[in-house]
């Protein structure tokens, strides 16, 4: 194999318009498998690399230590819950990669955008993008150069109040969050934005969690976890649905080894078998580390077919029947009378449902679903916990009822040791949906914005993500703003993304690295460079450090300072920003409709954070106190009602789902056409990346190194379409009119995968989920069920 013209792949093939990563990332990976576990002295190794890759090793490991300690900052590398306040810094591979991709000596400044035009930087791939380290200053795009040159930060606001007042309606604008955003920048951004009179917010949740929050909120009224960290101490039994806690939330390992080792049984469902959820060698663990001894994770490990796992969990639930019948398992009858309904009725739909259609819509045979039934019925306290390999299904909210359905049988909702555990995905963004980005805001909210500053608020939903996309292409929204995030390369269908992209008449991106949001854009586009959660952020007068709060996936609110001296002088925190464009924009807007702009002192709350958190405290249920209760040790816990068995449904109690299953998946349309090349592909992540952050090439746990153009696929669909391990494909997809789109240039990995299913890593992949294949009920696009075909690639010689 030899490298190519990469500016050749960018236009040829049907349906391509993003670049491939630069020839030498196009280069054979090394596969083999990785006989480690999860962790151990790989992840120390691994993460030696990336602090020297970052070029500021001292500086890095110093801010590496203080992540997740009570005067440290909350590591920006998931929403998995901190241990207790004494524990030492918990090691965390991928944390300490998120920390050292973002102290990294690098600078993007104005030379280097004087040096490289735009169109040249759009033949970059996400990695050299990123790898040129931090922005530096706030830049404007001359179109007439072709290129971004600086312009100072008030003209900038006042650059985007002048669009903002000239729309004819606040709905023509969209304002994107990624959930990296702290509560504080949170609350002003949405404050801000309704205020100028819209609920415009697309979220990265869309693409992500919106189905847990939606089918938790029917079944048992909270849109939340049920659980604490605690709880993980007092399980029988956690059953870990579709996800890859090794990469993806690595210090939930640490908990799980525990549960394991006192003898709790883990049950993972995930068509993969992950590294992470089989052995894990906790680097913080000195016996393991010197022995080379590793903790087994999950008991059982099942690995159903991508989408099958409302089947799965419906099987569990109708062998848990047959063994109430031979009395060998008995309902929570007490909790189920005092706190349920619809167990009936759900009863009814399993009994109509055939083992032969669980077993083929799940991919897993009855004896597999009984076995995981005989554990849940012998475990007196059960978990279960769930990611995206549940939620970015078509059926994502059925799965999710399903699953609950399972647990209330047992009584496991509002019972220590036990419950339902969304495991979030970006560090905040569970709390920014709290703080009220939300396109669909509850009448409570809105009410008491209004109340609080007497001026009326909008009760139109908004757009979400997927939405927002059409109203851009619809030519129904022109001005795009974005709090963080990679809007361009984390939504579906790259092609009618970036054409949509190019309609906006301003495009403004909050961020912290360059990429390619930042690139495909239309007639005007601004990049605001903000700091870091690593970085000391001072404001007021006299300069005194703040702090803002997150709120991870237990509820749990707590306060993060940074540590680190900001990468430029110029850079503002996102609070501020916020602060920047609301006030130049309601000084325009505001007066026109009669209200005072002065309704809201921002730079007051800028020059003293507490002044934010004051305001959250006045509208945010479960705030009061905030300040004082913040600068805790662990922060505090938010409420939950179901938690405490208290149902704020429709009905008072937990409500039983009984919805039907989906007549066939993904998998099951197109087993038929499975000779014609059709397999099912999931988007996933690699070990090497945070979403559309690419940090490295390899995989580990996943034995690939060197390329991120793999598609894993099952031997025998291998042999079938006449293909072989080592081979290059590209994937061809249908968007929702037929029309192709293709990714190319995968290598073939033969690997343990149902067959009918394959795996590659998203972002490469965005280009063939379909913009229109999104769950009705939550917007959120299938990323783990798209339609492909493999076809022999003539772009590798
Ligand atoms: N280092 C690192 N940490 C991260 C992120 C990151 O990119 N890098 N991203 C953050 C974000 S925003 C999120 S949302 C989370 C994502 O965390 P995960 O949900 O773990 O992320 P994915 O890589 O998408 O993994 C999906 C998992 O589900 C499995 N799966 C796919 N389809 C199915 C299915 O139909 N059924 C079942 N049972 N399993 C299935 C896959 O094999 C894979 O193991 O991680 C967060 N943390
Ligand atoms: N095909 C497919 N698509 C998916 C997914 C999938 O599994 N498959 N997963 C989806 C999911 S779960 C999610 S959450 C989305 C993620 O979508 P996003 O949240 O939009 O994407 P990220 O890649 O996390 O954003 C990376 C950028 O954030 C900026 N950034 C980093 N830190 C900060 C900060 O502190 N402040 C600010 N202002 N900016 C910062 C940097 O400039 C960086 O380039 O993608 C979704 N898209
Ligand atoms: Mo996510």
């Amino acid at each position: 194999m030899s490298s190519r013209d990469p500016s050749a792949d960018t236009s040829d093939a049907a349906g391509v318009d993003v670049p491939l990563a630069d020839p030498e990332r196009t280069r054979a990976p090394s596969v083999a498998p990785y006989a480690g576990p999860a962790g151990g002295w790989g992840a120390l190794h691994s993460v030696g690399r990336h602090v020297a890759h970052s070029r500021a090793p001292l500086k890095g490991v110093r801010s590496l230590l203080a992540t997740n300690q009570p005067h440290g900052f909350d590591c920006p590398g998931c929403a998995w819950g901190d241990a207790s306040a004494d524990s030492s810094f918990a090691f965390c591979e991928n944390g300490a990669k998120a920390v050292a991709w973002e102290v990294t000596a690098k600078r993007v400044t104005r030379d280097f955008f004087a040096r490289h035009s735009v169109s040249e930087l759009l033949t970059w791939d996400d990695y050299r993008l990123e790898d040129q380290g931090r922005l530096t200053e706030p830049m404007r795009y001359d179109a007439t150069r072709d290129r971004y040159v600086p312009i100072g930060w008030d003209d900038a606001f006042a650059l985007i109040a002048e669009h903002l007042a000239a729309l004819d309606d606040p709905n023509r604008a969209l304002f994107y969050t990624s959930g990296r955003a702290s509560n504080e920048a949170a609350y002003l951004y949405q404050l801000f934005v309704r205020l100028y009179g819209t609920n415009n917010f697309p979220d990265c949740s869309n693409m992500c969690h919106e189905a847990s929050g939606v089918g938790m909120q029917v079944s048992l009224g909270v849109s939340k976890g049920t659980v604490r960290l605690e709880d993980f101490e007092q399980a029988d039994a956690i059953f870990v649905f579709g996800q890859n806690p090794g990469t993806n939330h690595p210090r939930m390992l640490g908990d799980l080894a525990h549960a394991a080792k006192r003898g709790a049984a883990i049950v993972t469902f995930n068509p993969l078998k992950e590294r992470g959820l089989e052995r894990f060698a906790d680097p913080q663990d000195k016996r393991e580390m010197l022995t080379g001894a590793s903790q087994p994770i999950s008991s059982r490990y099942f690995q159903p077919k991508m989408g099958g796992d409302m089947a799965a969990v419906r099987g569990i639930s109708k062998a848990l029947f047959a063994l109430e019948t031979a009395g060998r398992f008995t309902p929570d009858r007490e909790f189920i009378a005092a706190y349920t309904q619809g167990l009936e009725a759900w009863r009814t739909a399993i009994d109509a449902t055939s083992w032969e259609s669980l077993e083929a819509q799940s991919g897993l045979t009855r004896a597999d679903m009984e076995a995981a039934a005989e554990v849940y019925a012998g475990a007196e306290r059960v978990i279960a916990t769930w990611a995206m390999g549940i939620t970015q299904h078509l059926h994502a909210v059925g799965s999710v009822r399903e699953i609950v359905n399972l647990l209330l049988l047992g009584g496991h909702i509002g019972r220590p040791g036990a419950g339902a555990c969304p495991v979030r995905g970006h560090s905040n963004v569970q709390g920014d949906r709290t703080m009220g980005i939300d396109e669909r805001a509850p009448a409570w909210l809105i009410d008491a914005l209004e109340s609080r500053y007497g001026v009326p608020m909008p009760r139109q939903p908004g757009h979400n993500t997927v939405n927002a996309l059409h109203a851009l292409e619809a030519g129904q929204a022109e001005v795009f703003i974005a709090l963080g995030g990679n809007f361009t390369r984390a939504t579906p269908d790259s092609l009618r993304t970036e054409a949509a992209m190019r309609r906006t008449r301003l495009n403004v991106q909050i961020s912290t690295k360059l990429n390619r949001s930042h690139l495909v854009i239309g007639e005007d586009a601004l990049i605001l460079p903000c700091l870091g959660r690593s970085e000391i952020d001072r404001q007021g007068p006299q300069a005194l450090p703040q702090a803002i709060s997150v709120e991870d996936s237990m509820s749990m609110v707590h306060g993060s300072a940074g540590r680190v001296e900001p990468a430029s002088a110029h850079l503002r925190s996102e609070p501020a920003i916020v602060a920047g464009i609301a006030e130049a924009t309601l000084a325009r807007v505001l007066p026109s409709r009669g209200i005072d702009p002065g309704v809201v002192d921002w730079q007051a709350m800028i020059a003293d954070y507490d002044r934010i958190r004051d305001e959250i405290a006045a509208v945010i249920p479960g705030f009061d106190d905030f300040n004082a209760r913040l600068h805790r040790p662990r922060g505090f816990w938010l409420a939950n009602a179901a938690s405490e068995r208290r149902f704020a449904t429709l009905s008072g109690r937990a409500e039983f789902a009984a919805e039907p299953l989906p007549e066939a998946v993904l998998h099951q349309q197109l087993a038929a056409r499975r000779d014609d090349g059709w397999l099912t592909l999931q988007s996933l992540r690699s070990h090497d990346q945070y979403n559309t952050t690419v940090y490295g090439y390899d995989d580990r746990y996943r034995g690939v190194k060197g390329q991120r153009r793999v598609l894993f696929v099952n031997p025998q669909d291998l042999a079938r379409l006449g293909l072989a391990d080592g081979e290059w494909v590209d994937l061809v997809g249908l968007d929702h009119q037929g029309t192709p789109r293709r990714a190319p240039a995968f290598r073939l990995v033969s690997y343990d995968i149902p067959a009918g299913c394959c795996a590659a890593y998203y972002p490469e992949t965005n280009a063939l989920v379909p913009l229109e294949s999104a769950g009705a009920d939550t917007g959120t696009p299938s990323s783990k069920a798209v339609a492909v075909r493999l076809e022999r690639s003539t772009r590798i010689v």
